[in-house]
Formats: structure tokens, sequence, C-alpha cells
């Protein structure tokens, strides 16, 4: 076994994870870090895949009606379990998806406060008291656990994605079945032992309420296809959502896409370039490049862009590369050599639409099997070819602009419709970007980058990015069926609309 392997396994041992459920299988796992093998995992079978589906449904039976607050109790457990074992989740996302130490454990973080969110959730899962237009009667609505809840996860946030979810479907009433990406199902194994730890604290807990699906998108398919989900809520790439929505939409199932994002960043003559500059770098390289939320484009004002721009070139000339296992790095590895393969057609076709390249290069940090890159700044004359898709690598594509309702309309004329930043100090700008006629993602932010959200907001986006919204705010709200219930209290049956029908 190689040391990163042992490493890996010490880990899943410490975090509770069977060691049968990670040695002897035909799935082979690799670490991004070092490119090299770190467990075999044995794939769920599509008749165990259903198996587990019915046993969650008879779960949800008995989950639904446990008081909301007693279910909150869980994901409080569940919240004081992750911070025992932020330390070593947090390596162990840095060992699969190759994130820095700050960023592993920053992930783990996020998991926290969403657990804090869903348990205050738990008490305040509240509905409208509406006034009926009949004397006597009185209307609510009341919101109901939905059932089974399927989550399909990607590799770059392999546990966060999972939590905001399982947090809310945990405490609106319902069991979760999870997929994550074939390419992180450790962390996933070690999240199911995570809470598994809680479930026992609890006690009682129906069997079935938590479960992972180990395998690739046959695996993933089964829970979009199968009739007792109620809600697949799916987090990938726009051309996995364009298969999942419709299939799920056909059997009168509910999804919550959060697919790409070509996430933009606009520079304002007025904008404090200091703080645009470490902004722009964090959002445009952190992660390698592997959020949805990463910037990808950066529209920059004529009358900053000489100032700006060398300063940027610098700053991307001199980011530190490396393992972030043994050092702290700012940029890690490229998930696989995949990931580095389209980064590069990416950069050609930029080149070949006039884009001016600086960076990209593969950057040597141990085995052939590792994928580091230099991040690359590309100077484009327009926004066209590669600009316009996106190419989950570390690539930042700048463009000058001059004029201010045009480089909206130029942010806005792209697919996909997640995160957006505008740096100004002038407020006509500020307010003008996140208005009506403004930023049209999900998300739009006033001098910070687009990536790195709270878990407070409802997070997601429009257009490509599927339109599906997690997290905070009233996101809960799609894990729940409501019920519109009108009362009669009074001695009569007056009809709604004044209709008569005496009989
Ligand atoms: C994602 O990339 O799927 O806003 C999620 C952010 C993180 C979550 C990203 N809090 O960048």
């Amino acid at each position: 076994m190689t040391p990163l392997a042992s490493t890996t396994h010490s880990l899943l041992d410490r975090l509770d994870v069977p060691q049968g459920a990670f040695t002897g299988g035909s799935m082979a796992s690799f670490s991004p870090v070092t490119g090299e093998q770190i467990a075999a995992l044995t794939p769920t079978t599509a008749e165990e895949a259903s198996a587990m589906i019915d046993r969650a449904h008879r779960a949800f039976r008995e989950w639904r009606v446990w008081p909301a607050p007693r279910r909150g109790e869980l994901v409080r457990l569940l919240g004081e379990e992750l911070r025992k074992s932020k330390e070593d989740l947090g390596r162990l996302v840095s060992i699969e998806a190759g994130k820095s130490p700050s960023e592993g454990l920053g992930e783990v973080q996020e998991m926290i406060d969403i657990c804090d969110f869903a348990v205050g959730l738990s008490r305040q899962l509240y509905g409208l008291t509406i006034a009926s237009e009949r004397p006597g009667h009185r209307m609510m609505e009341t919101w109901h656990p939905l059932g089974v809840v399927g989550v399909i996860s990607a590799f770059n946030f392999p546990v966060a994605v999972w939590s905001w979810n399982s947090a809310l479907a945990l405490v609106c009433g319902n069991p979760v079945v999870w997929k994550p990406s074939e390419k992180t199902p450790l962390t996933a194994l070690a999240c199911q032992a995570i809470l598994d730890r809680a479930i026992a604290r609890m006690g009682d807990v129906p069997e079935g309420l938590s479960q992972v699906l180990i395998g690739g998108k046959e695996v993933g398919e089964i829970l979009v296809d199968h009739p007792k989900v109620a809600l697949v809520s799916a987090t990938g790439s726009t051309r996995m959502g364009r298969e999942v929505g419709p299939r799920v939409a056909a059997r009168f199932g509910r999804s919550i896409l959060e697919l790409g994002g070509n996430n933009a960043g606009i520079v304002c003559p007025s904008a404090d370039l200091d703080m645009a500059l470490r902004a722009v770098a964090f959002g445009a390289m952190g992660t390698a490049g592997q959020r949805c939320t990463t910037m990808r484009r950066l529209f920059v004002h004529e009358s900053v862009y000489d100032e700006f721009l060398p300063r940027l070139k610098a700053a991307y000339a001199s980011v530190s590369i490396g393992n972030p296992l043994e050092s702290q790095a700012l940029v890690g590895p490229l998930i696989d050599a995949q990931a580095y393969e389209g980064m590069q057609r990416a950069l050609e076709a930029a080149k070949a639409a006039g884009g001016m390249v600086q960076g990209g290069e593969r950057v040597s940090v141990g085995p052939d099997s590792a994928f580091y890159v230099r991040p690359a700044l590309v100077e484009m004359p327009s926004q066209s070819g590669p600009v316009l898709e996106e190419t989950f690598a570390p690539i930042l594509y700048v463009m000058k602009y001059s004029d201010f309702d045009a480089v909206i309309e130029d942010h806005n004329a792209v697919g996909a419709g997640l995160s957006s930043a505008i740096f100004t100090l002038n407020l006509r700008e500020m307010e003008a970007f996140l208005s009506a006629a403004g930023s049209d993602c999900g998300i739009a932010n006033v001098n910070i980058g687009t990536s790195g959200a709270e878990i407070g907001g409802a997070f997601g986006g429009e257009k490509e990015t599927g339109g599906g919204r997690e997290s905070g705010s009233d996101a809960w709200k799609a894990y729940m069926r409501r019920a519109t219930n009108t009362i009669n209290y009074s001695d009569a049956l007056p009809l709604a609309q004044g209709v008569v029908f005496d009989v």
C-alpha cells in the first residue's frame, strides 16, 4: 500500500468507516494529490439501490410524524459530531478533492453552519394563516414532509452539498439517499459514519434514514427514475441537469438543480483595486478553479485596465501551487487528467479566438499521475468561443469595457446564471447591478468575489444553472409539501365565490 493510501485508511478508521467499505472492491478510487489509488470500493448494485430506496421510504413513514424539533435534535447531534471530526474530515476532503488545508476545513465548517441553521429551522417551519372570504371560516397553510430525498453531488464540494441537503431534509421530515461523485466516495462514507454516531446517540431513529449509494451514473439513474424518490437534488454540469430534470419531471417528481456557472466580475472605474485584486484572485484561482462559483470572466473598465492588469498578472505568476497535504499552497491539483485536457483545449480555443494566454502550463508537483497547473489568465478581445462555456479549471478570461450598460448586457450574455460580482464605490452602479435590469444571476455580490457564499442565503442560480435553491433563507420549502386547509367553525355551509348549490 502506498503511504497516501495508508494515511487515508487510518483517517477512515478514525472516522469509524468499516474497512470492508473501502477495501477489496472493484471500484478504484484515486487521490488527485498524487494520482495514486487510495481505496477499492464495492459498487451498489441496482437491486441493492432499489432495496435501499424502499427502506428509506419505510423510514419516511415513521420519521414524518416525529415532531420537527425532535428531528432537529438529530441534526444538532450531527453538528456536534462534525465539530469533533472537523480536522479528520477536512483532511480527507483535501486527500480526495485536492483542496488546500484551509479550504478542506472551510468545507466542514460550512457543514457545521448548516446544521446550526437547520436546528433553528426545526422550530420555524411556518405556514401562513389566511383570511377566508366566508364567515366562520379560517384558512391556513401547513408544511408537511415530502418523502425520500435523493442527493446527487459533485466532487468539488464532496461533503458540504450533502449537508446542505441532508440537514434541511432531515428536519423537514425526509430520509436521504445519497449518490456522491464516483471521484469522491470516501468522504461520503465518512459523512455517513459521522451521522451514524449521531443516530446512535439519539437512539430510536428509524432504520434507513440516511444511506449512501456507491457507483457511477447508472446508480444515480436509479435515484432519478425511482417513483419513491420524491425529490432529486442534483449538483453537477448543465449536461447532467439536462438529463436529470426532464426524467424526474416525467414522473412528476421534484428536482433541485444546481448546475454550471460562468460567473463574472466587473471592475468599475471607482473600484478599490486592492480589494478587487484579492477578491478576483480567490474567486478565480481558489479551489484550483473548480467551484461552481469560480470567477471565470472579468470585465475591467478601460480607465483602470492598465493599472489593474499588471497587478493581476503578477498575482497569477506568483501564486503558490503545491501538494495540499504537505504545504499551505493556495492552489492544489486538478481533479484528474480529463480536467487538465479540458483546460488545455479551452486555452487552445481561446488562442484561436485571439486570446493572449499567461499561465495554464503543467507544474511538476510529485508523480506524473497528478495534474497541477499554473492558473491561466487570458486577455480576450471579446466575449466569444470558450469564454461562453464553463471549463472546470482555473482559467480567467479578462475583457476591457467602456460602457456600463453594455457591460451588463455582456455579463448576462451567457447560458449560466449562478454568481456575479461588481467592484465599485459608485452607488448608482451598485444598485443598477443589483436591480431587475442588472445581473441575472441567483447570486449578485458587491465588493466581494463570486465564490464563498455563506449558508444563510439561498444558494443557486438561473437559466442553465437550473433554477434550484439550496441551503439558507426559505430553501427548505422545496423539501416539504404545502397543504392549504380551510376550516369551517360555523353552523352554515356558505360556498366560495357566492355559488348556490342547495339540495
Ligand atoms: C459548489 O461549487 O457547488 O459559494 C458550491 C461557494 C461555496 C459553495 C460552492 N460556499 O463557493
